[in-house]
């Protein structure tokens, strides 16, 4: 029986023999007094790369947005974030159930961004003398933006506008860069080119890069300060983490290069799937490692079950599958997945 293929996520990855053995060489120490040096080591590398002063470890991608968003806003503060983005739609409220910060969702357009118009008419009013009318308003901090979006990768001159919008108007910019270095290999540039068009970036360790856990939060130190203050309150200060850490340096010491593989696979299998009558394809999305297509016929849950017997696992969320490519996936896969759908529609 040929091996499982698993499509849901890039959060399946699952640690390889080198990783596995940096992982169990790992030096330790107790993170929570500033004492583990892998996790230090992890830290300076994250910051080093993005071109921040500081980063933070944190066990999850939600819990570096949710002390993001709690380091950028005060209770009762609004941030202006996409309605489909991971902070609003999939970190179970966490932001106003945790962090007492008002979201402000507003629609992403098809290419990953938010309409800078519309962000701008989004950001309440305020005044430098007292106004009473004003108390009717939560105070507009902070604008989350997320990068990749879906696997869209948003333009840096974007992100350049989207940056000058908020500064102008006295807002921070927090960016989920949960996938920042598929954005990075996709555009070509270095991740820090990305990030230095935000305040604080976060970024998974454990998605494309192959990590079994582990996210940053990086940006001044100052901010870093106060994130790691939250990060504690939110129970997320671990003890001999250096073992996560080892993961995490080794992924971004091991695992960036072979990001363009993903994509390639990628786009073979948009190609090979959309070539097939009855699937459609969302091909101006497929830039990185994510597929996003509808069927046209069948119903979608049929399909995956169809797949599943098969041994390929898929995503299906309403009308739409949502396929990801990542390190356990290679290119026979791939013809693997497109002859296994054929055989579906056939
Ligand atoms: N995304 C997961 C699911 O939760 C949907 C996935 O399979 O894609 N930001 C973005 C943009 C994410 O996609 C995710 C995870 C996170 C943050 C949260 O990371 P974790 O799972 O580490 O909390």
């Amino acid at each position: 029986m040929a091996a499982m293929i698993d499509l849901r996520s890039d959060t399946v990855t699952k640690p390889t023999a080198e990783m596995r053995a940096a992982i169990a060489g790992a030096e330790v120490g107790d993170d929570v007094y500033g004492e583990d040096p892998t996790v230090n080591r992890l830290e300076r590398l994250s910051a080093e790369m993005l071109g921040k002063e500081s980063a933070l470890f944190l066990p999850t991608g939600t819990q570096a947005n949710l002390v993001a968003v709690m380091t950028h806003c005060r209770r009762g503060d609004e941030f202006i974030v996409g309605r489909a983005a991971h902070v609003f739609h999939y970190e179970a409220g966490g932001a106003a159930a945790l962090g007492s910060a008002h979201p402000h969702p507003l629609d992403f357009a098809p290419d990953g961004t938010l309409d800078l118009d519309e962000v701008a008419a989004a950001i309440r009013p305020t005044s430098d003398h007292f106004d009473p009318l004003l108390s009717h308003f939560a105070p507009t901090r902070l604008l989350c933006l997320e990068n990749t979006q879906d696997g869209k990768v948003v333009p840096l001159d974007y992100l350049a506008e989207a940056r000058s919008l908020a500064t102008a108007r006295g807002l921070a910019v927090h960016l989920d860069g949960a996938r920042l270095f598929n954005a990075a290999a996709a555009l070509g540039v270095a991740p820090a080119e990305i990030a230095k068009h935000a305040d604080t970036v976060s970024f998974c360790l454990s998605k494309g890069l192959g990590a079994p856990a582990g996210s940053m939060l990086c940006g001044p130190s100052e901010q870093l300060h106060v994130a790691h203050h939250h990060r504690k309150i939110l129970g997320g200060g671990m003890r001999q983490v250096g073992v996560l850490a080892a993961a995490g340096c080794y992924a971004l010491e091991h695992n960036l290069d072979r990001l363009a593989d993903d994509h390639r696979n990628a786009e073979r299998l948009a190609l090979g799937l959309d070539a097939l009558d009855g699937f459609a394809v969302d091909m101006p999305g497929v830039q990185t490692n994510m597929v996003f297509l509808r069927l046209t016929r069948e119903d979608p849950a049929d399909f995956a079950k169809f797949m599943a017997e098969r041994g390929i696992a898929i995503l299906v969320e309403g009308p739409v599958i949502r396929l990801v490519t990542h390190l356990d996936v290679t290119a026979q896969d791939v013809e693997r997945v497109i002859a296994s759908a054929e055989e579906f529609v056939s």
